[in-house]
């Protein structure tokens, strides 16, 4: 096998957020690959399920506790790659109402559960030889939007944390690709809703939006180029979206 084939056997992957969404479907693309795939979640239940359906193994882990990472990352020595997809938003409000809680939530976890997942796997990222960091940003990341900013904020500071790796890592065997998602329709929407599902249904209504798999797709591709190729930042869109608040809606 040459340097520069990116063999796929027992390689290591780590996938936070993988009980639903994006993250589910993410590692089922890289188990596709031959990827062993690590999945990480809160609802251990649901990412034991499916780790079993695709040969990898399930894990608790909550990115905003210390101690529910440190367990997750134990005995990771060598990890090929790790997609930092755990986050989401809460609520849709302007600044002058905005809920400390849910903008609290939107940092520990899409900031700092990033930070704390990253910190803890860079030994084992670059033991592998070949590591790769993708994080699930949003179009949130690059351009912000009413009534969005403590998800736009905390995306845009998630983003950052990501990109400026890109400089320190420099010199080391780890890539990092950014994935900037516009419209995904998942359980997204409905978190930050909180569970009201007609909100959430008119958010994809009358036009086409991403699928998880569109997605996972993509990554499945930034994860299968050789060892030299780095995809600094892939913005994906649904055709009817032209902008985080600009959309087309046909019925
Ligand atoms: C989700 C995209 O437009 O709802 O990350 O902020 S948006």
């Amino acid at each position: 096998m040459s340097e520069s084939t990116s063999s796929t056997e027992s390689r290591v992957a780590v996938v936070t957020g993988a009980s639903s969404g994006i993250g589910a479907a993410t590692a089922r693309a890289l188990a596709a690959q031959g990827y062993h795939v690590i999945l990480g979640a809160r609802r251990v239940g649901r990412v034991e399920a499916l780790a079993a359906e695709i040969g990898g193994t399930g894990r608790q882990l909550d990115v905003t506790d210390d101690e529910s990472v440190a367990r997750f990352v134990a005995g990771l020595d060598a990890v090929h790659v790790l997609v930092n997809n755990a986050g989401g938003a809460k609520g849709l409000d302007p600044v002058a109402d905005a809920d400390l809680d849910d903008w609290r939530w939107m940092w520990e976890t899409n900031v700092l559960g990033t930070l704390r997942m990253i910190k803890s796997l860079l030994p084992a990222l670059e033991a592998s030889g070949d590591g790769l960091i993708v994080t699930i940003t949003s179009t949130a990341a690059l351009e912000p939007y009413d009534n969005g900013a403590g998800y736009t904020s905390a995306k845009h500071a998630q983003a950052v944390l990501h990109r400026t790796l890109r400089f320190e890592l420099l010199g080391k065997p780890i890539r990092l690709t950014e994935i900037a998602p516009g419209m995904v329709e998942t359980d997204f929407s409905l978190v930050r809703f909180d569970g009201d599902q007609d909100r959430a249904d008119a958010v994809y209504a009358d036009l086409t939006p991403l699928t998880a798999e569109d997605v996972a797709e993509v990554i499945g591709f930034v994860a299968s180029r050789p060892p030299h190729v780095n995809l600094d930042q892939i913005v994906l869109k649904p055709r009817d979206q032209a902008s985080a608040r600009r959309n087309i809606r046909t019925g």
